[in-house]
């Protein structure tokens, strides 16, 4: 069987560009790979956080993946920080990886500027355990948002400098980009992606919003002056974000939508893209709610799941370890 690895940060609340970009297309793979969706909480200390908020956080991110559909029977759901095999490979692949290429990636410069008070040394390595977590599974397939590209670029050319050094250690991964929601765009800047951190809570959408703030935040989001529902990233970029938004709610092609909505205001249009975010989430809502009611079960699950993860990874990391000549354990 294939292998599929993927991950979110613990950094707030999943936004619906989360769902539509990643999560939702991580349902559909169960069946045909070996699935691993870790909650990558070691990533999220590369911005400032509160500890308790943190593990709150956490837990929250894993019990939404197996509410938004994820059988943890079969997708292998876990915390990044109990398996040790992610620090100790990232550790190897710093070592092959150079500072020339992290100097080019975009998502280190948006954050530096974003958090200038504090540009660690993780926040610049960020993408090296990107590829370690990738890599220690052997994925095949990497199903992100089209915001993940370029890490998803340096993590095969770690994995191909370091095959070409030692053989054939790691499997290249290849990028899985679903065809609707891959890039939604914020509400209030529709220039700029959709952000689970965002300080502007009317930006996003969260997965845990109720129908009235949901409808609320839609009948403010930022459009243009014309009053034409019609696709254009360039000239209309925030129709255009809630046409792709309506769209990946409701399974409509955007010619579809726009014939819908042909000769229809603005505020009809947002209130159905409001109504329709609202049905998607509900199922998932409601979910949420029974399970994180179930702490045994949910504990359950996180126990079982670290061990099977840190079984796979730690043969990865063997290997690894092995080919750069680290002496044998005895
Ligand atoms: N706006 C988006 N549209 C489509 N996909 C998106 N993703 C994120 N934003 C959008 C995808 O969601 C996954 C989550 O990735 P992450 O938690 O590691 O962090 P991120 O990409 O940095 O997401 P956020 O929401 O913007 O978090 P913060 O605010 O903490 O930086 C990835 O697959 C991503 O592609």
């Amino acid at each position: 069987k294939k292998s599929i690895f993927s991950g979110m940060q613990a950094t707030g609340t999943l936004q619906i560009g989360n769902y539509l970009g990643a999560l939702k297309n991580w349902v559909q793979l169960e069946d045909e790979y070996e699935c691993f969706y870790c909650v990558v909480d070691m990533h999220s200390i590369t911005v400032r956080q509160d500890p308790a908020e943190l593990r709150k956080k956490a837990r929250a991110l894993l019990t939404l993946y197996i509410a938004a559909g994820l059988n943890p029977d079969k997708n292998c759901i876990y915390y990044q920080s109990h398996v040790s095999a992610h620090a100790e490979l990232s550790w190897i692949l710093n070592c092959y990886t150079y500072m020339g290429e992290l100097n080019r990636m975009t998502q280190f410069k948006d954050k530096a500027a974003k958090h200038s008070e504090n540009i660690n040394a993780g926040l610049y390595t960020y993408p090296v355990l990107m590829a370690a977590d990738i890599l220690l599974f052997q994925s095949d397939l990497v199903p992100v948002g089209s915001d993940q590209k370029q890490h998803l670029e340096i993590t095969r050319d770690i994995a191909e400098r370091f095959n070409g050094i030692y053989g054939d250690v790691f499997t290249i991964p290849e990028p899985y980009i679903g065809k609707t929601g891959a890039r939604i765009m914020s509400l209030q800047e529709p220039t700029k992606k959709m952000s689970k951190s965002d300080e502007n809570v009317n930006a996003s959408i969260y997965l845990t919003d109720d129908p009235d703030t949901i409808i609320r935040k839609f009948k403010r989001a930022v459009t243009d002056s014309d009053n034409e529902i019609r696709y254009s990233r360039e000239d209309k970029p925030g129709i255009s974000n809630l046409i792709d938004i309506y769209g990946a709610a409701t399974g409509k092609s955007v010619a579809e939508i726009e014939k819908e909505f042909n000769g229809i205001g603005y505020g009809d249009f947002k209130l159905a893209v409001g109504e329709s975010v609202v049905s998607m989430l509900k199922p998932i809502q409601d979910r949420f709610d029974e399970l994180s009611k179930d702490k045994a079960y949910i504990d359950g699950i996180i126990k079982q799941n670290a061990e099977k993860a840190n079984y796979y990874a730690n043969k990865t990391l063997r290997k690894v370890q092995k080919k750069v000549g680290f002496p044998e354990r005895i």
